[in-house]
């Protein structure tokens, strides 16, 4: 048996990425722990959820501090008291500095709403969808300085379709969200993947483009 690895998950929103990593804990697929919740938010319905799994849960909001990099700074002591192995972002909209990136390399993932590099950046369904793509997904990523830009791990496709609007071309988006970060969780926590020299390793190989965007589950 893996030990189980901590994970702290920030969130800022309704948490159904959070959710579902919970469930891929629970259900045994992942050695994993998640020791810690934290949104930005003292709204986000997130907190309901974790609070519900028994999990800690903690609201650091933003707006109570002078600027980014003491708000990082705050976060990071709060994240570090948890001692986590992985920290994973699930709908979390702040953009976090370069202390806070560096501190966490190679043990900070990211879940996106497109097939990135396409599409960084926000609103992402209504952009994807006034400039005609007949294809979108998501991706997870390592998070680097360079928002949305950090090596990539595992992406979903689906088809765009042409009566689509940008909230229905979020709920097919968010299925595949929903099977792919468990994935990723999966992976680190089994110690199969890792960040080196800037590049996704997942059982000691490179991660192929194709591979990435497999439709299948590559587990
Ligand atoms: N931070 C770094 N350094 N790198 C990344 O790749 C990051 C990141 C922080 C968040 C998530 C990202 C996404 O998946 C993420 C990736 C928020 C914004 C943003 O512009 C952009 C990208 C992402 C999340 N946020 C505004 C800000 O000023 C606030 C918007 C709001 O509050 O509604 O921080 O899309
Ligand atoms: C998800 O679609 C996630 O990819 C996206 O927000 C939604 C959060 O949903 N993330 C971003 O856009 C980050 N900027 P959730 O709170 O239900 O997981």
């Amino acid at each position: 048996m893996t030990e189980r690895r901590r994970v702290v998950a920030l969130i800022s929103g309704r948490g159904s990425n959070l959710q579902a990593v919970i469930e891929g804990v629970r259900s045994g697929a992942a050695p994993a722990e998640l020791v810690l919740v934290v949104s930005n938010n003292p709204a986000a319905a997130g907190l309901a959820h974790a609070a519900a799994a028994g999990i800690a849960t903690a609201v650091m909001d933003h707006r109570e501090y002078p600027d980014r990099e003491s708000y990082d700074r705050a976060l990071t002591d709060r994240i570090d008291a948890a001692a986590p192995d992985l920290v994973i972002l699930a709908g979390f909209m702040r953009i976090l500095g370069p202390v806070f990136v560096d501190h966490y390399e190679g043990r900070l993932m990211n879940i996106h709403p497109s097939l990135l590099p396409a599409y960084p950046g926000l609103e992402t369904h209504a952009r994807v969808l006034a400039a005609g793509e007949t294809e979108h997904g998501c991706s997870v990523h390592f998070v680097t300085r360079d928002v949305d830009s950090g090596p990539i791990i595992i992406q979903a496709r689906v088809p765009v379709h042409t009566n689509d609007t940008p909230d229905s071309l979020a709920a097919r988006v968010l299925e595949q969200e929903h099977r792919i970060y468990p994935i990723a969780v999966r992976w680190f926590c089994e110690g199969r993947l890792s960040l080196r020299n800037g590049q996704v390793l997942l059982d000691g190989r490179a991660r192929d483009p194709q591979e990435l965007r497999a439709d299948g589950v590559i587990a």
